[in-house]
């Protein structure tokens, strides 16, 4: 069984963190409405969703992803890159407890969820200014016997690695080429984001479907075009925060009570 982990969307997302985007107002009741509407089509692809209640004092607290890197055999709770974010990861952790065996980033590392990208047993991390090589090695520790690489990545010019890159399939990427070099990730194949569509590689791969972002309906076609199956979410109001279709979850297998 796969689960999805999300959380209700603070009334204080408009106090949210940015960096490449300028403040503007964000409708919560909008921003509510289109999170219920990710938050189903998850349940319709089969996930269980765990949804955490909302955190009044916790602007970006809707974006769980950037708080734990759930792998098939450990959780890793991360110490995001923004103090103000730091608070999210008690709920989180609890969250996760039933699930996986915890780790944890420890000061002075910083590593934002929204960094790592896991695919198959390559992990890769965007140096950027939420993680850093600290953070690289404290993964490295966590994970040195558990099989998997990981190698700290530069990314330009977005927020997270995941802005910049996502996985589509076990060996399909979809790139952003502006903003990482697709040869920091050898091995695997690449589609490019429609030029006209700079924020469209954030995408979710559940089952056989792939989730993109409404307001990127070019990407949408090339993914189509290349044979996947393909659902547009409109996240819109999210985005005002800075916040892409990733972020509002961590999906991972229920653990094999029977292993
Ligand atoms: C932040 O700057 O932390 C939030 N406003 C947006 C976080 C988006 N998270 C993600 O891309 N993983």
């Amino acid at each position: 069984m796969r689960i999805a982990v999300t959380r209700g969307v603070s009334p204080a997302i408009g106090h949210c963190e940015l960096t490449h985007l300028e403040r503007e107002p964000i409708d919560v009741e909008v921003t509510r409405a289109q999170h219920g509407t990710y938050e189903r089509v998850l349940r319709d692809l089969g996930c269980q969703v765990e949804h955490l209640a909302e955190e009044p004092d916790l602007p970006d607290s809707v974006f769980v992803e950037d708080i734990a890197v759930v792998l098939d055999e450990v959780a890793i709770i991360t110490r995001p890159g923004a103090e103000s974010r730091r608070g999210e990861r008690s709920s989180i952790q609890r969250a996760l407890e039933p699930h996986r065996r915890l780790e944890h980033i420890r000061a002075p590392g910083i590593l934002d969820g929204g960094d790592v990208l896991v695919v198959q047993k390559d992990i890769y991390v965007g140096l950027s200014p939420r993680s850093d090589d600290e953070a690289v090695r404290q993964l490295k520790l966590i994970v040195a016997d558990l099989g998997y690489t990981v190698t700290g990545v530069e990314v330009r010019g977005c927020l997270h690695l995941k802005s910049a890159v996502t996985a589509v399939s076990e060996d399909t990427l979809l790139i952003n080429p502006d903003w990482i070099d697709a040869a920091d990730l050898p091995g695997h194949a690449f589609i490019q984001v429609d030029p006209t569509e700079r924020s469209a590689a954030n995408v979710v791969w559940v089952g056989d479907t792939v989730l993109f972002a409404a307001d990127f309906p070019r990407t949408g076609e090339r993914l189509s075009d290349a044979g996947f199956r393909t659902l547009p979410v409109d996240a819109s109001e999210l985005a005002k925060a800075e916040g892409a279709l990733t972020c509002c979850s961590l999906i991972f297998e229920a653990p094999d009570r029977n292993a």
